[in-house]
């Protein structure tokens, strides 16, 4: 089993800060992520729950208390109304955050790490590629159902576990000092990528200043929504909405525009031959009809458009953290070679072409299926 640095008795001795049950047999290493470190932890009774240990990177999150409090507040809510659903086991459906010897839900160890404990949910899994029209409609329900769940929580429970996450302005301005100060003497390497971003950088900014001028509500939104921080159950069902560590205030269109990113694309994020990067229209469609059934009654008309705008705005902001993680040096997303940074930023940017040109499509694909949903679909139908 492959560990990274630590050694099964480090990480046991981690999980044995944490009220689990039963005991631990097997640690491996978890999952795809681009920022934490995570073990499914094995239960050597089988009838008792396995965990998913994680250790959260604290570079990217500096205050890890306001996090785990948002994500308290989220799950405890949405489990609170799931229990009022016939057949819907919340347990199931709502991650569980799993409580140390302290009763706190994360604790830190000697170096200073800072790890939590969730409940490991079986027979789950999670895709990084699309593959099937089942998964994008199922990835669009779950997103919905989560943002419509969330609605009515008030936005200033939450505290930014990432300031100005998906401020495209400040992303930008961030850009264009790293680019001028060349810490590792990569600007050169950019030009065609910097001449794409500056070409679209006011376009970009419509979203936030829509929000600015008050005419987008700011709600409570998951900013993480890729296809895999879904878990699917054995049947292909959407099972679960996870990775919440970015779950705060922010824009309906970064969710939506998120979940596209990751899902009618027909290549990987980080693929090297961009020929084979295009928009796979037909996933679009499912991914918007699993959406806009739960979400069409909660979304004002302004939001609605705007989503469109997101399937842009994301690939854009992406592409741009890429790229100037790439300028720094690679300090910020794990990588496996010297230029994935870049090659990252370079595949989103096509994805960004292959989407504009196929704009009026998806705006028409949005809102035809939003006015069949307001027809169709009581108000809080199950809210
Ligand atoms: P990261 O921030 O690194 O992406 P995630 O929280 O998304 O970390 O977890 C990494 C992977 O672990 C997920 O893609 C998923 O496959 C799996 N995972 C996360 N939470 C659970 C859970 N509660 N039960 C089962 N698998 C999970
Ligand atoms: C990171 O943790 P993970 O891999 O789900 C990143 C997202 C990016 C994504 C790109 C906290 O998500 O913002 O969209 O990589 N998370 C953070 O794959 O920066
Ligand atoms: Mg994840």
């Amino acid at each position: 089993m492959y560990l990274g640095s630590y050694t099964f008795n480090t990480l046991k001795d981690i999980v044995s800060q944490f009220n689990i049950q039963g005991e631990v047999k097997e640690i491996n290493a978890y999952g795809s992520g681009h920022i934490n470190d995570t073990f499914h932890i094995i239960n050597a009774k089988s009838e008792l729950p396995d965990y998913l240990l994680q250790r959260i990177n604290s570079h990217v999150f500096e205050n890890v208390a306001i996090l785990i409090n948002n994500i308290e507040i989220v799950t405890h809510h949405i489990k609170q109304k799931l229990s009022a659903w016939d057949g819907v086991d919340p347990n199931q459906q709502v991650l569980t955050l799993v409580r140390t010897s302290e009763n706190k839900c994360y604790y830190q160890d000697n170096a200073g790490n800072y790890w939590r404990v969730y409940i490991f949910l079986k027979n789950t899994l999670s895709f990084d590629i699309v593959t099937t029209i089942n998964q994008a409609r199922e990835g669009g329900k779950a997103f919905g159902r989560f943002q419509a769940l969330i609605s009515d929580l008030n936005a200033d429970l939450l505290g930014e576990t990432i300031p100005d996450f998906h401020n495209i302005e400040k992303r930008l301005q961030k850009f264009k000092y790293v680019l001028d100060a060349d810490p590792v003497g990569r600007s050169a390497y950019v030009a065609e990528e910097t001449a794409f971003v500056l070409k679209r950088q006011e376009e970009m900014c419509s979203i936030l200043n829509l929000g600015r001028a008050g005419k987008l509500p700011l709600r409570i939104t998951h900013n993480d929504t890729k296809f895999n921080n879904v878990l699917l159950d054995a049947d292909g069902k959407a099972q679960c909405v996870i990775d919440l560590d970015t779950v705060m205030p922010g824009y309906i269109a970064y969710d939506f525009g998120d979940a596209i990113r990751s899902i009618v694309n027909t290549a990987a994020e980080d693929e090297a031959d961009t020929s084979k990067i295009d928009v796979n229209i037909s996933l679009f469609k499912a991914f918007a009809i699993g959406f806009l059934k739960e979400t069409a009654n909660v979304l004002t008309d302004l939001e609605i458009k705007s989503l469109t705008i997101g399937t842009l705005l994301l690939p854009y902001m992406i592409g741009l953290r890429f790229l100037t993680d790439y300028l720094e040096g690679d300090i910020y997303f794990k990588t496996q070679s010297s230029d994935h940074n870049l090659q990252r930023a370079r595949a989103q940017f096509q994805l960004l072409r292959k989407l504009e040109d196929n704009y009026e499509d998806l705006q028409r694909i949005v809102q035809t299926t939003t006015d069949e949903y307001r027809l169709t679909v009581p108000i809080n139908n199950h809210l």
